[in-house]
């Protein structure tokens, strides 16, 4: 047994010697010392021996057991080894390669537009405000001038917010004209305000018709301003954006909160004012405006017979349609990068 012991140790140790990779060491393992290994069936039958046999079999047997295992746990580590190395070249950071570039945002055309309009009143000595996009109906509609029953409340339909206390009464604002009132009751003549904001509207989208939209309100108020001011500062303002060579035109509009009112329209970019798919009639609407109505006055204290003003709310991706020539509003939110990219 001795000879057997000492002939499965040679085998062994050159069977383990010709294993390359973990694989064939398992089976070796599994072969050798594993429960029905070759060693592992040899020491079972120590128990058959002559008693005055075993203490020398046993212990040549448990020098080979011991040889083996010393040997696997030699093979294990240069194994671990080199699974190492290759998992670290395979991680290796070439730190000499060129990086690479971090793709940058850039700022939506809207947000470009927004500000060159802020800037343009600015310039003309207006202020900028804000006020918040969820509304109560009394700013949205009451305190301009248009009532629970009035039939001007259809143009501007818009989503309610549920509340619990007072139904009905908290909306998303439909325009930025809520904050005429919000600044007048807070100061005192003389005002020039620009308020800009995200405005909501329940209604269907069309290539000049988003359901949220941005506007810029505009309010001056003070003693002696008259429709001639009014005209003076839009048509200056729109000088500034789209050129003096643009037509501007200016017609009777009726918004229940100015006497009188108008719209103010530019000559279309993308037909030169003969009418085609994006503006209808050769003309865009860019804002509605007007003197602001008495009641509206008096409702914030302001004396109707000292003061007088005028306000108007512009529509922010009309002018970039126009400045830009965008033929369809939807574009704008659709959130699609071959658009956006093109405002560098
Ligand atoms: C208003 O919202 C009034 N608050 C404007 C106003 C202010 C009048 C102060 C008098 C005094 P209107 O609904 O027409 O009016 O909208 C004003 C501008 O917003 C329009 O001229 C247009 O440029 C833009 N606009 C209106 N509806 C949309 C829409 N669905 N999508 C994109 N732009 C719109």
């Amino acid at each position: 047994m001795i000879d057997q012991l000492a002939e499965i140790k040679a085998r062994a140790l050159k069977d383990l010697a010709a294993a390359d990779d973990a694989e064939a060491t398992e089976a070796w393992r599994v072969a050798y010392l594993g429960k029905k290994g070759q060693l592992t069936t040899v020491l079972r039958q120590l128990g058959a021996l002559p008693p005055a046999e075993r203490p020398l079999v046993g212990q040549k047997a448990n020098e080979v057991k011991v040889a083996l295992e010393l040997a696997l746990a030699a093979r294990l580590e240069v194994e671990r080894r080199v699974a190492l190395r290759r998992a670290a070249e395979a991680e290796r950071v070439d730190v000499t390669l060129p990086g690479r570039q971090p793709s940058l945002g850039q700022v939506h055309p809207t947000t470009r537009v927004l500000k060159e309009v802020l800037d343009s009143f600015a310039a003309m000595g207006f202020q900028v405000a804000e006020g918040p996009d969820v509304e109560w109906d009394y700013y949205n509609f009451e305190a301009l001038n248009i009532p629970k029953d009035h039939p001007a409340r259809d143009m501007w339909d818009t989503f309610y917010v549920q509340s619990k206390g007072r139904p009905g009464e908290i909306l998303l604002r439909t325009h930025t004209s809520p904050n005429q009132v919000r600044v007048m009751e807070k100061v005192r003549p003389p005002v020039r305000v620009v308020v800009p904001g995200r405005v909501y509207r329940y209604e269907a989208t069309d290539a000049t018709h988003e359901s949220e939209f941005f506007q810029v309100e505009g309010l001056a108020v003070d003693k002696n301003v008259t429709m001639a001011d009014l005209k003076g500062v839009l048509s200056a303002f729109a000088r500034e954006m789209f050129g003096a060579e643009r037509k501007v035109r200016f017609r009777c509009d009726y918004f229940p909160f100015v006497e009188p009112g108008v719209e103010m329209a530019i000559s279309c970019f993308q037909c030169g004012g003969v009418g085609c798919r994006l503006c209808g009639n050769g003309w865009l609407e860019i804002m509605g405006a007007g003197m602001v109505h008495p009641k509206v006055l008096a409702g914030v204290g302001y004396d109707p017979s000292v003061y007088s003003g005028f306000a108007f709310g512009i529509g922010v991706e009309r002018i970039a349609i126009l400045k830009y020539g965008i033929d369809d509003i939807r574009l704008f939110y659709a959130n699609d990068l071959r658009f956006l990219r093109q405002f560098k």
